[in-house]
């Protein structure tokens, strides 16, 4: 049995937490084309016979523009504290970049090894990965690369048969029924911030923030109140759409998913709110007495 802590790490959009849930097997962490979709550590927890390993899913490393952007870093290097190995993800058909390699940077100066992950090889020409991987070798000295597609979960059983020689407990560190340190009223609040990335376009910026108010699971239903805060009423207006049409769908898509989760009869209502700056969000969320874990 061996046990233990491994940190997927990289630039926005290069798939982790796409990763993450194809080794799960299941949805627990939200993805999205845009940049800087995950905004928390989060874990998830894969269990078999002969290990355990808790898989950290970071937000990807970029050059912070706002305090937002300060935060998500460092929640992001902090990560690699503690754990027996890393993960480097890199997006195969981008190539190596100026962001990629700021990271590779800091990776050099610790003692954890790397393993240099190369995703989305679904997208690139099978002659292209050879040479690819052999310019890789000369950026640092990883244990490993291993190409991968996350989202079509291509080689993700070589890589599991990896980490394992990586883990360093001998016994298991949580119960087997545990899978994340994630809460329900969380997931759900994430699924809404999902589906409000992946329907509106560009012009929605990550500064929208979904909070559940109400979350009340009965025998056959679950009853979620739920509230999405922009800091524009421009935005407000790109989320509620054509008489409403953007939200309904939102609602409807995000309704689909937590039906899935919860496996019963989800009601969802939607509210859409404009704050006029950070502050006043601050103080709206103390005031329905919810955690700032959306920050
Ligand atoms: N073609 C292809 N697309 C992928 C693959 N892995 C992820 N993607 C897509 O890449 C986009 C970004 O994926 P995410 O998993 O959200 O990326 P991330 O690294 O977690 O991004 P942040 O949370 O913003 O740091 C999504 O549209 C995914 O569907 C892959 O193996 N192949
Ligand atoms: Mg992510």
């Amino acid at each position: 049995m061996r046990s233990g802590f491994v940190t997927i790490m990289g630039r926005p959009n290069v798939g982790k937490s796409t990763l993450l849930n194809s080794i799960l097997e299941r949805k627990l962490a939200i993805t999205s084309n845009k940049a800087q979709t995950t905004r928390n550590i989060i874990e998830g927890i894969y269990n078999d016979d002969d290990s355990q390993i808790i898989f950290i899913d970071t937000p990807g490393i970029h050059k912070p523009i706002n305090k937002l952007g300060n935060i998500l870093n460092s929640k992001s290097y902090n990560s690699k504290e503690n754990v027996d190995l890393i993960l480097f993800l890199v997006d195969i058909e981008k190539g190596i970049g100026k962001g990629d390699m700021f990271i590779l940077e800091k990776l050099k100066n610790q003692d954890v090894p790397v393993i240099l992950i190369m995703n989305k090889v679904d997208r690139i020409k099978k002659e292209t990965l050879l040479p690819a991987i052999n310019k890789c070798k000369e950026l640092m000295d990883f244990k490993e690369i291993i190409p991968i597609s996350a989202l079509k979960n291509d080689n993700v059983e070589t890589l599991l048969k990896t980490i394992k020689k990586y883990l360093t407990n001998e016994e298991r560190i949580f119960d087997v029924d545990k899978v994340t340190n994630i809460s329900t009223n969380f997931y759900a609040s994430e699924i809404i911030r999902e589906k409000v990335l992946r329907l509106t376009e560009e012009e929605v910026p990550h500064s929208v923030t979904c909070l559940i108010e109400t979350l009340k699971e009965q025998k056959d239903k679950v009853i979620i109140q739920a509230l999405i805060i922009v800091d524009r009423e421009s935005l407000k207006k790109i989320i509620i759409g054509h008489q409403g049409s953007m939200l309904k769908e939102i609602g409807t898509k995000a309704r689909e998913d937590l039906e899935e989760y919860f496996g019963k009869k989800v009601y969802l209502e939607l509210f859409v709110k404009t704050v006029k700056n950070w502050r006043e969000k601050e103080t709206l969320i103390r005031e329905l007495g919810l955690d700032d874990i959306n920050f």
